[in-house]
Order: C-alpha cells, then structure tokens, then sequence
C-alpha cells in the first residue's frame, strides 16, 4: 500500500500545484470556482481513508466485448473518465476510491449469491483482468475494494452440495456439515423469525433469511471463519486495498451482539495482515445500530441516505444547521467507538431509488446534496452515473434492475438494462456522457469541480469539524481545523441570496474565499459574506 499512498501524494502535490499555484486568484473558465491561495499544503491523511469512493454496479457500467454486460475490462478502459492518474487534466471524475459490487461467480446479474469465491464471473472477465485493474487504479493513487458477501453463499456454491450431501448420509464428521445455520424439524422447531428451508431428502431445514438461493454462513463453525478469511487473504494478497461488506448486521440475525463479535474478529484478523485496509459495512439500520458496528468497521450511513434521509432533506428544505449539528455529533460518536473510524455519507446506492429522482437537478437541489455531503468530513460515495443525474427508481414493476440501468455514455458501449428492467428509456437522464464532457455547465463538470475544490482544500475532509450556528436555519456550515489551519464551509439553499457578518457567527478571522460553487457566486469584504441563493463558499 505505499505505493498507493505515494501515488496519493503526488496526486495531491500535483493538484497543489494546479489550484493553488498561481499568483493571482485563478478564475475557473466558466467561473464556477475560484481557488485563491498560495500556501496551501496538501498533507496525508492519517488514514489514507478520507476518500470520495465510486459505487461501479459492474454488470451495468461498460462493456468491453460487445455482450451487452458491463465487465472489468470496460472499467480499465473506463479509468481516465474516473481518475486518469494526473489532477493538471482537469479530464477526469477524480474519484479516488472505486467499490466494486460483486465480481464473483455467480447465476444472478447482481452476483450477490456466490458459487465460487476464488473465480472472477466470466462475463465480467477474468483473474488476470482484476489484477490490470488494481494495477492500473493503484498507478493512478485510486483504492479498490471489492464486495465481499459473508452472510450467505448462492445455492451453487459447492460448499452448499457438500452440506446438503453431509445431511443427507448424516454424516457428521464433515466439515461441511455445519457450513451452514440449520436446524432439525423432528427435535427442534424453528427459530423465530427467521427463515428456513428444508434440505431435501431430510427433515432438516437451512437458514435463507434472504431468498431460498442464498444460504446463510453459519460463524459458530471455526472451519467456517477460516475458509472465510481465506478468501478475503487471498484478494488482500492480489493487492486489492479493502471490502465492502454486505449484509453486515445478518450475520447472526437478530442479534447485533454475536455479529458485531464476529466482525471485530474478522476485522483484527484483516488488520494483521493489512493494516491500512478500508473497509465499509453494510449495516442498514439506524445509528443506534450502526454506531455499535463501527467498533469494528466504518459503516455506511444509512440516515444521510435517500430522499427522506438528511442530506436530501437539508438540500431541499434547507435545514443546513441540522445538517451540520448531525455530522459534528456523529463524527464524535465514530471517533469514540474506534481510532481511524471514518464516516460514510452518500444519497443512494444500488438499493435504493437514484437521487436525480427526487433530488431534482433544475431546481439545483441535487447540486447543493452534493456539496453538502462532498463537502464534507469522511468517505463519501457517489453511486455511478448519478454525477451525470441519472434517474431510475423501483416503480409499479417493483424491480430493483430499475435502480441498476445501463450508464449513459452516449458512445459506441453496448453495455444494457440488466433483466427485468422497465424504467421509461426516455427519462433516465436529461444528456448521456458524451455530451457531459463537453458542457461545463453539466451535472458531471459540476462534481468534478467539487472533488477538486475538495482536494486542494484538506482540511474540509480531515479537520476537526465545528457546526457554526446561524440565525437563518436554511444558512449553514462548519470550521473544520487540520494541522493548525482553519477553513470555513458555508451553504445556502435558501432561495435568495443572503448577507452574514462572519463575527457574529466565529471568532475565527477569514483573509479570502477559496472557492464557491452553486448557483451564483460569493464575494467578501471585511467580515461581511454575501452568498448567492443556492451557493456554498470555502473560506479560509
Ligand atoms: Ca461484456
Ligand atoms: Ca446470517
């Protein structure tokens, strides 16, 4: 991993070099953003984890080979549209972090039922494939996490015939024969609510809380917990930097004590072998819950997330101080569970509906969501295609293919829907890619501006985070203080523009803007800011 974080190093130098450089304020072409400072210093993070992550649903993002599958390939070729390794372009996303959702065999299109976790699935190529891929994002100070699914196995998997072959001849020596949860119908009676089905030709029943095709891992078997981090040892040893880990919290159902025990075990298990890993969980829940698990691992943070979630609702209605008390409370919680713990804000994943839906991009509140969560301390994960604002929601055909569409590229990729896909083609997003690139007013230009203003600003991720409190509750923002220099965010979602004497808010004093981005634009004399409608401001 030093490599990686040399790369990161460079990357941040380089960006250094562009956005801070210059002598005289720089003016972005279309005067979107303004970087104005000559001293800025980028530092490494403690971690390395401070990163803004990429969700790839690898089926549906690009093919490579004409089959209409999105594969590992097609994201090689995809990589100077993510991060193309050198921050002077001005030519790329600029993600920095990619989480891949499953790559193992597996029937399904979302690969969430495994049949073989030491074989990449031969639509999406290759272990000769993953390995160009986590070379080629480490040469461009990129992460790669894999998705790592430790709850169950798909019904094919060969462990689940060898279990099922184990009941069947009663054979209870073998190993497999407590591979999975079960019980015995003729001695015991289910364990409440939960779900089982019975293995055929026997009066036992297997755990499948999920769906019949996905039994459930069963962590009391010590030969379970070593073939399980086998697996994970061996991706380590491919060089891939982490996990995703789904399901997290349903490892034992129901009971957060034994599985939050399981992952600490697994997770100082990971550490041993590598200590930087980043790992992210999920655990969809409330923070009650998901504080308990950060014990162990980071956990996405499921009550930013969706339009009822806050980032949505502050983008909107514009409650920004709650926003902001939120995140300064949740930072102190995470940091007290566990050193190193970072947060995980996002708008939505592969679960849920796409954010251009009910975050709509002309009333500019998909734009003020993204500066507030990108903006922001922690890891923040874009969900693809929703920096060009993709839309996609489950609908009347109840399908979550609809939240997983083919990404929009506007070129000669074939990649497709996966099956059962019914989201109307004509609404899913207002100009594919291609277009995107070329407009510096568009949604994609619009994020990458935010990455970059995010990374020539360090200390907006790894300062110490202090909510300001402001009389309008639709103004909002933090000083964030890193290595003993402060900057200060502040967003207005408000419909019109406003003007705040900073004293009244901090007693921390402000030479300049550092950059704005938003609808309009931010200008400051003295202590007085005034702010667009729908802007936020850097200021240091
Ligand atoms: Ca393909
Ligand atoms: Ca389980």
């Amino acid at each position: 991993m030093k490599i990686a974080k040399r790369a990161l190093l460079i990357l941040l130098a380089a960006a250094f070099v562009l956005l801070a450089g210059c002598k005289k304020p720089a003016q972005d072409p279309n005067g979107e953003f303004v970087i104005k400072d000559d001293n800025l210093k980028a530092s490494e993070t403690e971690s390395g984890h401070d990163r803004v992550f990429y969700e790839i649903f690898v089926g549906s993002f690009s093919d490579s080979n004409g089959d209409g599958i999105g594969d590992l390939r097609g994201i090689i070729d995809r990589m100077d549209y993510l991060n193309d390794g050198d921050p002077n372009s001005g030519r790329s996303l600029g993600i920095e972090g990619i989480w891949l959702t499953p790559i193992f065999q597996s029937p399904s299109y979302h690969k969430y039922d495994v049949t073989d976790y030491y074989k990449v699935d031969g639509t999406f190529g290759t272990e000769e494939d993953l390995k160009e891929l986590i070379s080629v994002c480490h040469e461009r100070g990129v992460y790669l996490i894999l998705d790592l699914v430790l709850n169950h196995t798909g019904k094919q998997n060969e462990w689940f015939n060898k279990f099922v072959v184990a009941h069947r001849n009663g054979d209870t020596d073998s190993d497999y024969y407590n591979f999975f949860t079960w019980y015995d119908s003729e001695t015991d009676s289910a364990p409440a609510g939960r779900t089982f089905s019975q293995i055929s030709g026997t009066k036992h029943f297997y755990e499948c809380n999920f769906s019949g095709d996905m039994p459930e891992l069963n962590y009391d078997s010590d030969f379970v917990r070593r073939t399980m981090l086998e697996v994970a040892k061996y991706y380590i040893d491919l060089g891939v930097d982490g996990f995703r880990f789904d399901a997290a919290k349903y490892v034992y159902f129901g009971d957060h004590k034994r599985s939050l025990e399981f992952w600490e075990w697994y997770m100082t298990k990971l550490r041993e072998l590598k200590p930087d890993i980043y790992t992210v969980a999920e655990v969809w829940d409330g923070d009650g819950i998901t504080d308990l698990y950060m014990k162990a691992t980071n956990c996405f943070d499921f009550a930013e997330a969706m339009a009822s979630g806050i980032i949505a609702e502050a983008a909107k209605k514009g409650d920004v101080n709650k926003f902001t008390a939120y995140t300064e409370n949740y930072l102190k919680r995470v940091s007290a569970m566990r050193d190193g713990a970072t947060i995980t804000p996002f708008i939505t994943n592969h679960d849920m509906d796409r954010a251009a839906g009910f975050l709509t991009i002309a009333s500019f509140y998909m734009q003020m969501g993204a500066n507030l969560y990108i903006l922001g301390p922690g890891t923040p994960f874009i969900y693809y295609g929703e920096e060009i604002g993709m839309r996609g929601s489950r609908g009347a055909s109840n399908t979550d293919a609809n939240r997983r569409l083919a990404m929009i590229w506007g070129d000669e990729d074939k990649v497709k829907d996966p099956t059962g896909a019914s989201y109307p083609a004509d609404n899913r997003v207002d100009a594919p890619v291609a277009d995107q690139l070329k407009d510096e007013n568009s949604l994609y230009n619009y994020y990458k501006k935010l990455i970059m203003i995010r990374r020539a600003n360090p200390e907006i991720a790894l300062g110490d985070y202090k909510a300001l409190s402001f009389k309008d509750m639709r103004v909002g923002g933090f000083v964030s203080t890193y290595n003993g220099s402060s900057v200060i965010v502040i967003h207005n979602t408000t419909g019109s523009d406003v003007t705040i004497d900073l004293s009244t808010v901090t007693d921390i004093s402000v030479s300049g803007i550092r950059a704005f981005i938003g609808k309009g634009e931010a200008k400051l004399e003295g202590n007085i800011l005034t702010l667009s409608s729908q802007t936020s401001v850097i200021l240091k």
